[in-house]
């Protein structure tokens, strides 16, 4: 089958069409509903509904989905998701969707439903403490990251699994997008700057993009981002991207971002988020003590995640493939790295969601205009002392810090 995009219409034959590469409790032959899910940024999603069975069918456009054709982008993306989601099903099973069948020619994923689930960021926005959060993506970044990683594959495996991932048109968005447009005034090289921002923020944007020693460092971590290989990114970390249960169970979804970048990106996305989160619950909490509160749970659950990163990552560096890396000290320097890393990209992620092509409903839902502002600033503000003062940290106490001042 050559590819076309589906249609409500078109989707029951298509399924049946797969009926032998579902699983077997699907019953295509029975009548099929079919609902639409799509909300994100990219592609077309849908609920295929058998009896009281259900599968989720994502399908990559020809474009971005929030776009239009205006933005034209390879579907292709759809066979990045589908690797992706295979060795994070395989690396830290649970965590993720279930992947059912990929259909190269019509650029198809079809996945578990997770029904009785929700997108994590508006019950966030709205301060449900959902336990264990910081914990699980901790956890399932030290799986996954260390697990497709040179120390937890075999160096020929790593090359080979890391050559499939030239997964160059979802990076070039996130170059531009979180390293390059955000900290540029006008046009890029021919390339559109597509920032929008509160005209409020105007005054300390313009400030931080004539900041010559923020541009540098900037500059660096975009490099770094490009060059560093180390392990399969998710690529796309933020709270929109992770699915939480009624009983508190989580999974993380979307990963067409996947490529081999630096591990600190995945873990400084998802802190970012918490960041940003906290700092706009002085524009959603009734009052200042709940703001208080649910900050605390944040940066708790902050915590949480880099504790169960190193420590789940730590305890297979002693497995490590190569004794040269069965070595504490060298763990203990790689995590710096990364804390670092994470440190910086935190900080480009909270800027590009001020003031970026793509904001966050944490900040962009702020009823009055005026505490709005002030939430864009502190966000501007925080994200330039991350990016700036990444090197001077030692210890996860010491991002804390920088975060707890930010909050007062
Ligand atoms: C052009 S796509 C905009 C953003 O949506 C995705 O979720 C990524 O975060 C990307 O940067
Ligand atoms: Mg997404």
């Amino acid at each position: 089958m050559s590819y076309a995009i589906l249609t409500l219409e078109t989707l029951p034959a298509y399924i049946r069409s797969k009926a032998a590469e579902l699983p077997a409790w699907f019953d295509s032959s029975a009548t099929l509903e079919i609902n639409e899910l799509s909300d994100g940024n990219l592609n077309a999603v849908y609920r295929v509904s058998s009896n009281t069975a259900s599968l989720i069918v994502k399908q990559g456009l020809p474009y971005l989905r929030v776009a239009g054709e205006a933005w034209p982008l390879s579907a292709a993306r759809a066979g990045f998701e589908a690797l992706a989601l295979e060795w994070q099903h395989r690396l830290a099973r649970g965590s993720v969707p279930e992947p059912y069948l990929f259909d190269q020619s019509m650029c198809v994923n079809i996945v578990e439903d997770l029904r009785g689930y929700q997108v994590a960021r508006q019950p966030m926005i709205d301060r449900l403490e959902i336990a264990g959060l910081g914990s699980s993506i901790g956890g399932f970044l030290a799986q996954t990251l260390f697990g497709t990683s040179d120390f937890g594959l075999a160096a020929g495996d790593k090359k080979r699994l890391q050559a499939q991932f030239c997964n160059t048109e979802l990076c070039e968005i996130t170059e531009d997008l979180i390293f390059t447009e955000p900290f540029e005034a006008v046009l890029l090289d021919g390339k559109p700057n597509r920032n929008h921002f509160d005209a409020g923020i105007k005054p300390a944007l313009e400030t931080m993009q004539s900041n010559a020693a923020l541009r540098l460092e900037v500059a660096r971590l975009k490099h770094r981002f490009m060059t560093a290989g180390q392990a399969l990114l998710h690529g796309d970390l933020h709270t929109g991207s992770i699915m939480v249960s009624d009983s508190g169970d989580l999974r993380v979804i979307d990963p067409e971002f996947a490529f081999y970048g630096p591990m600190g990106f995945d873990v400084g996305v998802f802190l970012a988020n918490l960041y940003l989160n906290a700092i706009a619950q002085r524009g959603h909490a009734p009052n200042e003590l709940e703001s208080r509160a649910y900050q605390t749970y944040l940066l708790g659950e902050a915590r949480a995640c880099w504790d169960a990163f190193s420590s789940g990552f730590a305890a297979q560096m002693l497995t490590a493939n190569s004794v040269s890396w069965r070595n504490a000290g060298f763990t203990d320097a790689i995590l710096l790295e990364v804390l670092r890393d994470a440190c910086g990209f935190a900080g480009c992620e909270m800027i590009r969601r001020s003031v970026g092509f793509a904001h966050v409903l944490d900040v962009d839902s702020i009823a009055d205009a005026q505490t709005r502002v002030t939430v864009l600033e502190r966000n501007l503000h925080l994200g330039s002392r991350l990016i700036s003062q990444r090197q001077r940290i030692e210890t996860y106490n010491d991002l804390e810090t920088i975060i707890v001042e930010a909050l007062t």
